[in-house]
């Protein structure tokens, strides 16, 4: 793990996954949720932080055989890079370890970089890089997993009127009409999103702002108790206390990056105090 403290928060971060495991603002409720029942075993994802899912999501188009949401998050990565930017501010740069079995999934000559700014807002870029002599198609998230208050008390603005994938409905299409609460399970892959949607909670007296670049598609998943109780890990009540809202480029948003060309996809989240 990667322990980092300076004058405006704390973060942890794995290097299993370049996956950071908490992060929180000095003086304030922790923004990023991880499961009390998390299980750190070689080679499995972590049930919350930011998994990265890279460079396919969810289930993979061909081949059921194939990890959900990729292979990269279960893999070790390497820093290759720390600073301190400016204003008390910690940058730290992983980059995926290339490993032969990875060729198996993804025959395709590529570098993916993650770049972490823990301050007082948290900032991700992660930056697929085609080394290769043909276009490679994508899709991808940072499947971030906030901590809230109680679900029963959030609301999340900025994704009305966009079209989203009911993942629980058949995958059939729909429009969003209002602002979103949560009093069941959730599983839908939002399509032609604005720049920047909020996580409103009022039992913290806070706002997230989710602040991105390069993507136009948000997932909103919440297992309730059925899918929770089937995971596993998601501790105990643990499905009240959390709701992952996806940065990515899914489904219609899927990307594809030209031979020698590269990708960033960004997300900054900032907290408002009511
Ligand atoms: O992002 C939502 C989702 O695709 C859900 O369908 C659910 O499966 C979730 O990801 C968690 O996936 P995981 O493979 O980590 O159990």
């Amino acid at each position: 793990m990667a322990e980092i403290t300076n004058q405006h928060a704390q973060a942890t971060i794995a290097l299993q996954g370049a996956q950071v495991l908490s992060w929180i603002p000095n003086g304030q409720q922790p923004v990023i949720w991880l499961s009390d029942d998390a299980t750190f075993t070689p080679g499995k994802s972590i049930r919350g932080g930011i998994p990265v899912c890279w460079p396919w999501f969810g289930a993979h188009p061909e081949r059921e055989d194939y990890p959900a949401h990729g292979f990269v998050r279960a893999a070790e990565w390497e820093v290759i890079e720390t600073s301190a930017p400016d204003a008390g501010q910690t940058k730290i740069v992983f980059r995926l370890l290339q490993q032969k079995e990875h060729a198996a999934f993804w025959p395709h000559s590529t570098e993916l970089e993650l770049q972490v700014i823990v301050g007082p807002t948290l900032d991700l870029n992660l930056i697929t890089r085609n080394k290769g002599t043909a276009a490679i198609t994508i899709s991808q998230a940072l499947h971030s997993y906030f901590a809230v208050s109680d679900i029963s008390q959030v609301a999340i603005k900025g994704l009305e009127y966009c079209q989203f994938i009911d993942a629980l409905d058949d995958w059939q299409r729909k429009v969003e009409t209002a602002p979103i609460s949560i009093d069941a399970e959730i599983d839908r892959i939002y399509q032609n999103t604005q720049p920047t949607c909020v996580l409103e909670d009022t039992g913290w007296q806070r706002r997230i702002n989710i602040e991105t670049t390069n993507s136009q598609s948000s997932v909103v998943w919440n297992p309730w108790i059925d899918k929770s109780a089937r995971l596993g890990d998601m501790g105990d009540g643990g499905y009240l206390n959390m709701l992952c809202i996806e940065t990515g480029n899914i489904a219609d948003d899927r990307v594809s990056i030209a031979a020698g060309g590269e990708l960033c996809l960004s997300v900054c989240y900032r907290v408002q105090k009511d």
